[in-house]
């Protein structure tokens, strides 16, 4: 059966939750990011209105050439409190009409609306409804996207933006793809597209007529993968799986015990597992918890959530022992133990924009622990207290 499948992406999402609250910028150039200092400040831009798109202004371009393009817009630091809320709002809305949700960014969502609809209802017809819904409840604009796959979805929303909604229907996709650049194509990044154009492919369609083999020959089973994209074919998933949405690990004891010392030691060995996954996935959790088993199979979890999202260590770590002494009164033998990190909303605010002087420098610390250890291996670095047990064992998984 057709899927139907609805890529969802906010408009100028900072940029717009500004000028929604402040009416004198609408219909301003409006750039949100570092603060441009006449020109010499450092940092990027995080986003701007598409009045200053006019301008040549776009994410991730420093703040300075910004300012020279167009010292006239009105420059803002942001709000990630108002940003979440907003995205808080708007992810609730859409679970109010599918629970198929694939969360990609703080303002971008997949949705899978097949069997959503029924005639004479059509998906255009529901995506309508939906933009309303968040307008009338953020007075925001959402572009959507529907399309039979996920790659077609995302390129119809970028391309209908913004306040656009636009279908690709399974006969019109190779006429919608072939005539556009190889960079619409979801994962083809720049340097692949440099080689691809060095090979004189510039658009989809001219990827989808060179001869597979020779894709292959080149680029092994990527070659495969880039030859389906190019003819419309996409069967990833919209991922609504759990483990999204949490970073855990657990240790199980050789013998049941009741050494506390051993056990912090094991709280802070898991506590360091789980901050560098999260690390190396990009994402940080505000709800931090523990799993304890005792001897007699009875378990508890508990958790905690900070107001501040982490992938630290030593945050983890504080939180995971206080929840533990906390709960943990009777002292009963122990057969498990486990932390878990979750609450991850909006995972692609850019950081940088609201982070203090003292993270960005344990961000810096800890990006010279976690490159020391892709190196020379996770046990080429330890904290004091976990350099003990070298051969602990510990199961990835969620809880
Ligand atoms: P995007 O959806 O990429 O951009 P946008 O919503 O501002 O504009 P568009 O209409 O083109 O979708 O990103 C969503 C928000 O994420 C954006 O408003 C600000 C933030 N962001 C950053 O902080 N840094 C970045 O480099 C990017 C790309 C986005
Ligand atoms: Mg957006």
């Amino acid at each position: 059966m057709d899927k139907t499948i609805a890529h969802l992406d906010m408009d100028a999402f900072f940029a717009a939750v500004e000028q929604r609250d402040n009416p004198s910028l609408i219909g301003r150039p409006v750039v949100i990011g570092a603060d441009p200092k006449q020109g010499l400040g450092r940092g990027v831009v995080a986003t701007c209105s598409y009045e200053a798109r006019v301008f040549g202004i776009r994410s991730a371009m420093p703040i300075s050439q910004a300012y020279r393009l167009c010292p006239q817009a009105v420059y803002l630091k942001g709000n990630s409190y108002k940003y979440r809320q907003a995205s808080h709002t708007i992810f609730s809305i859409l679970k109010e009409y599918t629970p198929d949700i694939q969360p990609i960014s703080i303002d971008e969502a997949f949705m899978d609306l097949t069997g959503c609809f029924h005639a004479p209802q059509t998906p255009r017809d529901l995506c309508l409804k939906i933009k309303k819904h968040i307008k009338e409840e953020v007075q925001l604009n959402a572009s959507i996207g529907i399309a039979p796959n996920k790659m077609v979805a995302k390129i119809a929303s970028d391309h209908c933006k913004p306040d656009g909604l636009m279908h690709v229907t399974q006969v019109k996709v190779l006429d919608f793809l072939w005539p556009l650049d190889i960079a619409c194509i979801w994962g083809v990044g720049p340097k692949m597209q440099g080689v691809l154009k060095n090979m004189r492919i510039y658009t989809i369609g001219e990827l989808a007529k060179y001869p597979k083999v020779k894709l292959v020959e080149r680029f092994g089973d990527y070659g495969n993968k880039l030859h389906a994209l190019a003819n419309g074919i996409d069967d990833r998933n919209v991922e609504t799986d759990d483990e999204t949405k949490s970073v855990s690990n657990e240790y199980t004891f050789e013998e049941d015990t009741a050494d506390i010392d051993l056990i912090y030691e094991k709280l802070l060995f898991l506590s360091q597992k789980v901050s560098r996954r999260l690390r190396r996935k990009e994402l940080k959790g505000k709800t931090i918890g523990i799993k304890v088993r005792t001897s007699n199979f009875n378990t508890i979890t508990r958790a905690h959530t900070i107001n501040q999202r982490v992938n630290f260590d030593d945050v983890i770590y504080r939180e995971v022992k206080k929840l533990f002494d906390l709960n943990y009164k009777v002292r009963s033998r122990i057969r498990l133990i486990g932390v878990r990190v979750s609450n991850f909303e909006d995972l692609y605010v850019q950081e940088s924009l609201f982070e203090s002087n003292e993270d960005a420098q344990r961000k810096n610390i800890y990006q010279a622990i976690d490159l020391i250890k892709d190196k020379f291996g996770e046990d080429a670095i330890k904290r004091g207290m976990t350099a003990r047990h070298k051969n602990a064992e510990v199961r990835d998984r969620s809880l």
